[in-house]
Parts: C-alpha cells; sequence; structure tokens
C-alpha cells in the first residue's frame, strides 16, 4: 500500500474543509523540530545531551541539557513561519514574542518541549507535548500573556511526539487522532493510523502509587477498588503500569487502553496538581477526546476549565471512557 506522509495527510485534511495552509505549515515546523529533538535525544551520550543544565526552570524544576535544547529547537524553528504570534513553554515564566524581523500570524503554540525528561539519562522514552490556539480577534502588536488562556475546548490542534524504540507523532486537529511514525531512514512521518480509538472498557491503571499515602478519600476508594481485584467491588483483576513520562503512558493507552491519573493531594494542594493544564493536560484530554476517550479532573472535564495562569496545574484522569467515568463516580460519591 502507498504511504500516506505528514504533509500529504494535511494537504488532503485541508481539502476536505479541515485546517488552511497556515496551520498546516505551524504544523510541519512543529513536526520537523520534534524530528531533531528525535536525533538528539537519540545520540544519548554521544551527543552529550545528558545530565542536568544546572539551571532551574519557572517551577522550581531543575532542567535537564534536554529540557534546554528541545525548547531552543522548538522556538527557534517556529519564529520565521509566519504563522505564529508567540510561543509558551513549560521552560519560560512568559510567552516569547515572535522576533520582528519575522512576520507574525494569527496562532497560539504552547509546549512542553521535553516531557517526563527525569527519564532521559536512564534511556526510557520521552515526549514532546504541543496545543495550538487561534489569537483572539482584534489583537495587540505583541501577544498578551491573557490571549492563551483560553479553555482547551477552543484548541485548533494538538499533538504529541514520543521519543521511543521508534518516534511516533500523533495529531488531532479536531477530526479524530492520527498516528504517524517517523521513517528515519526517509526522514519524513508516516500515517500509520487513521482515527485511532481508544477502548472503552479497560483493567489497566496508571498512577504514582508513592503518593498515595497524600491522597484524598475519593482516590483512596478508587483504588483501592481497583487493588481489591476480582474479589472486590470491581469483580476483576487491574494491571498497573507507570512510566513516569506521560507521552508514554498516554501512548500506552492510545495503543490498548487503560487509565492514567495524577491526581491531586496533600503535598501539591496548594499548587492546584502536578500536570500543566496548558501545555500537558489539555492537548493530551483533546487527543483522547477525539480518540472517544474522556479526560477529567475528576470533578469535570479538562478542557472545560477556564484558565487563570500560564503554568496552572490540575488533577487528570483521562483514557477509557468508562474507566474515567468510573473514577468521576468515586469522586462524587465519596466525601473528602
Ligand atoms: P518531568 O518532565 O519533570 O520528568 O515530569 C514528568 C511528568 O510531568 C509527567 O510526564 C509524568 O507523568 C509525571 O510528571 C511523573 O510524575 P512522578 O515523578 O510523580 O512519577
Amino acid at each position: 500500500m502507498k504511504s500516506i506522509t505528514l504533509t500529504q495527510f494535511l494537504t488532503e485534511e485541508r481539502r476536505a474543509g479541515h485546517g488552511n495552509t497556515d496551520l498546516n505549515q505551524l504544523l510541519e515546523v512543529v513536526a520537523r523540530a520534534c524530528k531533531r529533538i528525535g536525533v538528539a535525544t537519540g545520540k544519548g551520550a554521544l551527543g552529550g545531551v545528558l545530565g542536568e543544565a544546572g539551571s532551574e526552570n519557572i517551577q522550581g524544576e531543575a532542567q535537564k541539557k534536554m529540557d534546554v535544547l528541545s525548547n531552543e529547537i522548538l522556538l527557534d524553528a517556529n519564529a520565521w513561519g509566519g504563522h505564529l504570534a508567540a510561543c509558551a513553554s513549560e521552560e519560560m515564566e512568559d510567552p516569547q514574542q515572535i522576533p520582528d524581523a519575522y512576520p507574525k500570524g494569527g496562532y497560539l503554540l504552547l509546549f512542553d518541549p521535553l516531557d517526563g525528561s527525569s527519564n532521559i539519562d536512564v534511556n526510557v522514552s520521552v515526549g514532546t507535548i504541543f496545543s495550538v490556539l487561534k489569537r483572539p480577534e482584534n489583537s495587540g502588536d505583541d501577544a498578551a500573556t491573557s490571549e492563551f488562556l483560553q479553555a482547551g475546548r477552543e484548541q485548533v490542534a494538538a499533538g504529541y511526539v514520543v521519543y521511543g524504540p521508534s518516534t511516533v507523532l500523533v495529531l488531532t486537529i479536531g477530526h479524530g487522532s492520527h498516528v504517524f511514525t517517523l521513517d528515519r531512514e526517509v526522514g519524513s512521518f508516516i500515517l500509520t493510523q487513521r482515527d485511532a480509538k481508544i477502548p472503552q472498557e479497560t483493567s489497566e491503571f496508571a498512577v504514582n502509587m508513592s503518593n498515595q499515602r497524600h491522597w484524598e478519600p475519593p482516590m483512596q476508594r478508587y483504588v483501592g477498588d481497583l487493588l481489591a481485584g476480582e474479589q472486590g467491588p470491581r469483580g476483576r483483576d487491574f494491571n498497573m503500569r507507570w512510566v513516569a513520562s506521560m507521552v508514554a503512558d498516554v501512548h500506552r493507552i492510545l495503543t490498548r487502553g487503560g487509565i492514567f491519573s495524577y491526581p491531586i493531594d496533600a503535598s501539591i494542594r496548594e499548587q492546584g496538581g502536578k500536570l500543566r493544564l496548558m501545555y500537558e493536560a489539555n492537548p493530551m484530554a483533546f487527543i483522547v477526546e477525539q480518540a472517544g476517550g474522556a479526560a477529567s479532573t475528576g470533578r469535570g472535564r479538562i478542557m472545560d476549565i477556564q484558565p487563570d495562569a500560564l503554568h496552572q496545574r490540575v488533577p487528570v484522569f483521562l483514557g477509557s471512557r468508562e474507566e474515567v467515568e468510573t473514577a468521576e463516580r468515586y469522586h462524587r460519591e465519596t466525601p473528602h
């Protein structure tokens, strides 16, 4: 069968009335930047890219060399195309404007340049997550932070790339979630699964169990019942997986189902959760919903949250629809 490249796929989608030339160019530039990040991560110790950068990001987290490099690769790649007004990143406190030397466009790009980067030194999958928003009408010259603060349902595109045994791009422009695999010899992303669908039911969950003592009562009850297995109220055994790279955990769930959770707990209550709404939870929620799954805080749809800060954090439950709805039911029914 003839292979379909990302370029061909986006062109055909545009002809079908989904997206436009500017958006396609933006997505291709992001995909190209991710190929470069993939090459750098793939070199590992040989590329001198492992280890700490010796700096901290805005969230006070130690940056890896690859966090800094991936951020630079995405910023440089997106500066000149004329389709963007500004970029926001996990690694930068404020949005970065498109340099005056280049034309500005109507889109805003948000990204986590290297998700799961604490895994890079041990050669476990890492990834890039991105989200695309339209600039509000009548915006000024510079894109203000407030322009980025749009609910997830306003996203026009979202994607992630997993740098694993193979490099895989998952993309949605609001008409299904589609999987592309990088042909490393040719240098092209090739469509390998059109309209991926997450199984509605699952017997697999993903959570960092070491936080259990900090969880709220609904989460204690929910996971307690999963662990009770066949003898418990759920009446079947559940398996657990935790890569600690959200991209890898979500990709497993997209492929074979499951529920991913990073709940609120006493140790992170003040910051609102662990995962960032704008460039982790929202893009993943868009992809998962487009694949027939669900994405919730446990108490409501993630993509309906009206953000109030660029680096806002939220609790996350996403994946197989029925299991996410079950987790929500535990939150509704358990006093906390
Ligand atoms: P890093 O990018 O700082 O490694 O964080 C990864 C992450 O944001 C997400 O990808 C994981 O699901 C989660 O954190 C892992 O959290 P734990 O460290 O609690 O396992």
